[in-house]
């Protein structure tokens, strides 16, 4: 065995061992339990970040800990290969996006196989692939034959320097996040997968997921935002025809405080009426500007304008006004609002604004109402009682909005109603590097999906991007087509899907990534029955990937793609268990310059000062050793140049010392601070643990103390240790499986070993509980540092293989104690301590007690009145 731990040599060793052996390999299995480990796949960005590592460290320690459990383990790897950031890069550096996204896939791919994980290559996927998206595209015609893709007319978010839609959350203060261009509003055709159809289901479900944060669980369900509500209308009359005004309000039993309406901008309403005044014309131009988040119009300034139209009351005939709102969504409930300012804050601020009539209609009791301003409880239904409101009066929340509705449904001007936020979710994007819409526009016979012997329509990889729109659109060779149903000439569709699609599903395709007659073979009833056991992740993930991917499971539910023929899978849901792992958090230094600008400093490239409790309390630059400024603790970023490259910590330090200290750092759900003192430290105890095997190996073979020899062969302190290492096996093995808290098992084994250091005996007894406690700390630390873990474990037993070992077990007669200290209290003050059997019994006990010399001493001669013994704690002797 080598003297010194030389990481690169062993971890060299180590990877090609598992190459060899097809370690990582998962092949089905049905008479053994599975555990599939999946972490969120990375976008092929060209090279490893930190937060990666994080990731896919955890993943990986929990694959090894499982199929050391006994599992059959699948942990797959991909890409998430489409998406903009190819085709800025194409029009940087000239190369082809394909071209780009494939060599930053190779790059990446050998710095997670230069970081151990045991990771089955032979089921690797680059949703760029069309053996990958062809079966999307196949989806996309069965959705689309059963409605469940539809196309119309969509208002998007047009970024008109990128020439693209955004997604709301690509909108930042108004402007493009990539081109900072003014976002537009926009109609243009698109296609809408219909996820609204699921939305009770996909809200009902989310009690199912007792495996994930309950945080991620109620953005979920925010998101989705169910409202129970009245949808109802206002009837008027207008060029001489009847019509009704619909609106959906939660707030029903205020419907007799109603002294204005809104509609949106977009509403046919506000249309109507601004074609003879061109100034309301004018203002429903300007509130199409801007995007379409909600975020954005909660905080816009409420403007809006009349329209002259009015409308009946639809309880009282009165005549109520209609105003056009920027702040009513057109795409929410009817696009429309009864206002009721005394009790709806924003129809407050705007009549206000406007000088309209505010109506109190309901009160609380011990509050009252003023003008003045607005007030909470204008605006709680739990305290809500009807007043000024005729028949309704005294009436609370439930009670009003039932009779209310009641009274409408008689009149044919409403009912009750549940309305939902989530909306239908717009899949095209103007985009080359994507997967093409398999939809044919045929003059004759409409939009066609293309028929299945004709998938996949694929992605031309030699193009030429600019920048401006879509390459496709100006590929006729792409585009020039026949129809599929009546053969005349025809035009594909040019708009490739959101990559958010590729995401929905990919999960699935691991378990059956060769499947080429179907989208999903046989061998995924295996793997993802019961759900994904584990997902891991980032946060931000929390609602749209997550939601898209819980939907999309419904979806080939219901397509039949779970159906095997004689094997069925039963998923209702994707993931059974999900960690969201924390940031990866990092110091920052700067200075700034008379402009009040910031240079900012990597700190790789800074020498900090600590106080004696290890706080930063003075930085300088190393270049020129002046002082910079602690920026404090960041998210690692290119902005604030605070990222450390996890390559260079491979390449000084070793894959083991990189994933043991991200994996002691901090527990996997807390953000995790950057340490060069805490890097150094990992590699110096895995210094050690390698000597102490040098050692221990250096005085010849020992057969381990496996607890089948006498118990009373092993003396005191040998007995204790062995107690101690096997209470460390239970501990790191609850840590490891259900806690997932992997810092504090590391730091127990860390102590099992200085307690290892200070055993002196050198007996045959001695040397096989040592040796014993070696394999079993190498065993427990292997899920974590495996390539040193394959090295020691194979100088501890010569050719055997640490990887197919299972996890150390307590041995629950370790476990047992001999002797219990308990403390003695003389009238209950303590006075002392006796060591007893741990298998005494009560009379034993206090005859010990007794006996003893302080409770001798502070009885003093007392004949004792009582004796409480609380077995394994105390003895109190009342005199
Ligand atoms: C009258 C009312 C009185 C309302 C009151 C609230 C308080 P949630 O809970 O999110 O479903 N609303 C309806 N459609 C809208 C649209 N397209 N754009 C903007 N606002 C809209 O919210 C439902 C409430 O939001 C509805 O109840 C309506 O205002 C408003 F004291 O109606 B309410
Ligand atoms: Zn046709």
């Amino acid at each position: 065995m080598q003297e010194k731990y030389q990481a690169a040599a062993v971890e060299t060793a180590a990877q090609q061992h598992w190459v060899q052996t097809q370690a990582a390999r998962a092949v089905a299995n049905l008479s053994q339990p599975k555990y599939y480990c999946l972490s969120m796949f990375p976008y092929p960005s060209g090279k490893l970040h930190m937060g990666h590592v994080r990731n896919y460290t955890i993943g990986d320690v929990l694959s090894r800990f499982h199929q050391m459990q006994g599992f059959n383990v699948l942990q797959p790897m991909g890409w998430d290969a489409f998406g903009m950031p190819a085709e800025n890069a194409a029009i940087q550096h000239q190369v082809p996006p394909a071209q780009w996204t494939y060599a930053n896939i190779d790059y990446m791919r050998s710095q997670l196989q230069r970081l151990g994980f045991a990771i089955d290559w032979e089921r690797e996927i680059a949703t760029c692939k069309p053996d990958y998206y062809r079966w999307e595209q196949w989806l996309f015609t069965r959705l689309f034959e059963k409605g469940l893709i539809y196309k119309r007319l969509g208002t998007v978010n047009w970024d008109p320097v990128d020439q693209t839609v955004l997604a709301n959350e690509q909108v930042i203060d108004g402007r493009g996040w990539r081109s900072g261009a003014l976002v537009e509003k926009r109609e243009i055709p698109m296609y809408y997968m219909k996820i609204t159809a699921y939305a009770e289901e996909l809200l009902a479900d989310l009690d199912q997921l007792e495996g994930w944060p309950e945080q991620v669980r109620l953005m979920q369900k925010n998101w989705i935002g169910k409202s129970t509500g009245v949808r109802l209308a206002f009837p008027y009359e207008l060029d001489g025809k009847a019509d009704k005004l619909w609106v959906f309000t939660t707030r029903a039993d205020t419907l007799m405080g109603v002294t204005f309406v809104a509609v949106a901008a977009e509403h046919p309403l506000a249309t109507r009426a601004a074609q003879n005044n061109p100034e309301l014309a004018a203002f429903i131009e300007e509130c199409k500007k801007g995007g379409v988040a909600e975020a954005d119009i909660a905080t816009m300034e409420k403007k809006g304008m009349p329209t002259g139209i009015f409308v009946q009351h639809p309880l009282t005939g009165e005549k109520v006004e209609v105003w056009v709102g920027n702040y009513v969504l057109m795409s929410y409930g009817e696009g429309a609002v009864m206002a009721v300012p005394a009790h709806d804050e924003r129809d407050f601020a705007f009549a206000q604004k406007y000088g309209l009539t505010i109506k109190q209609v309901i009160a609380a009791a011990g509050e009252s109402f003023s003008l003045d301003g607005w007030q909470e409880w204008y605006g709680d239904k739990t305290r809500a009682v009807c007043v000024n409101s005729g028949k309704y009066d005294g009436l609370a929340y439930e009670a009003a909005v039932d009779a209310i509705a009641a009274d409408l449904a008689a009149k044919g001007l409403g009912e009750k109603k549940v309305q939902f936020r989530l909306r239908d979710w717009g899949i095209s994007r103007q985009r080359y590097w994507g997967c093409p819409i398999p939809v044919i526009h045929c003059d004759s016979c409409g939009d066609v999906p293309v028929p299945d012997d004709q998938l996949p329509v694929v992605l031309p990889e030699q193009v030429q991007v600019t920048g401006a729109g879509s390459p496709l659109a100006k590929m006729p060779e792409f585009y020039e087509t026949t129809c599929p149903k009546c053969g005349k000439p025809a035009k594909r569709e040019t708009d490739t899907m959101d990559t958010f699609v590729e995401s929905s599903w990919y999960f699935l395709r691991y378990a059956s990534p060769d499947s080429d007659q179907a989208m999903l073979g046989k061998e995924a009833a295996y793997w993802c029955k019961g759900g994904i056991d584990q997902y891991i992740g980032g946060i931000e993930h929390a609602i749209l990937h997550l939601l898209y991917s819980r939907f999309f499971t419904k979806l080939m539910r219901d397509v039949g793609v779970f159906d095997f023929g004689d094997t069925q899978l039963k998923l209702d849901e994707p993931f059974a268990n999900l960690l969201t792992q924390g940031m990866v958090v990092a110091p920052s230094f700067f200075r700034e310059d008379a402009s009040g600008k910031k240079q900012w400093f990597n700190p790789t490239e800074v020498d900090v000062t600590t106080d004696d409790r290890g706080r930063p309390v003075g930085a300088t630059l190393k270049a020129d050793g002046q002082p910079v400024v602690i920026g404090g603790t960041e998210k690692m970023s290119k902005s604030k140049n605070n990222g450390v490259d996890p390559q260079a910590l491979i390449d000084q330090f070793g894959a083991d010392t990189a994933r043991l200290f991200i994996m002691f750092a901090a527990p996997p759900d807390q953000s995790l601070e950057w340490s060069d003192a805490g890097v150094e430290g990992a590699h110096r105890f895995l210094k050690r643990l390698w000597k102490l095997v040098y050692e221990h190996t250096l005085e010849g073979p020992v057969e381990a103390w496996n607890g089948e020899q006498p118990a009373e062969d092993l003396a005191t302190p040998l007995k204790d240790f062995r107690r101690h290492l096997h209470q460390t096996i239970a501990k790191v093995t609850d840590d490891f499986g259900r806690r997932k808290q992997f810092n504090t098992a590391i730091a127990a084994v860390m102590e099992l070993l200085n307690a290892y250091a200070k055993l002196d005996s050198d007996s045959d007894a001695a040397r096989a509980v040592k040796q014993e406690a070696l394999e079993a700390a190498v065993l427990m630390l292997y899920p974590i540092v495996p390539h040193i873990g394959q090295a020691l474990y194979g100088e501890l037993r010569p050719g055997a293989d640490a990887g197919r070992q299972a996890f150390p077990k307590a041995d629950p007669a370790a476990l047992v104690q001999d002797e219990v200290e308990l403390m003695v209290q003389v009238n209950g003050k303590l006075r002392g301590r006796i060591t007893v059997a741990a298998t005494a019994d009560k009379g034993a006990v206090e005859a010990a007690a007794l006996a003893s010399e302080s409770a001798q001493k502070y009885m003093e001669g007392k004949a004792p009145k009582k004796v409480v013994v609380v077995p394994g704690r105390l003895v109190n002797i009342v005199v």
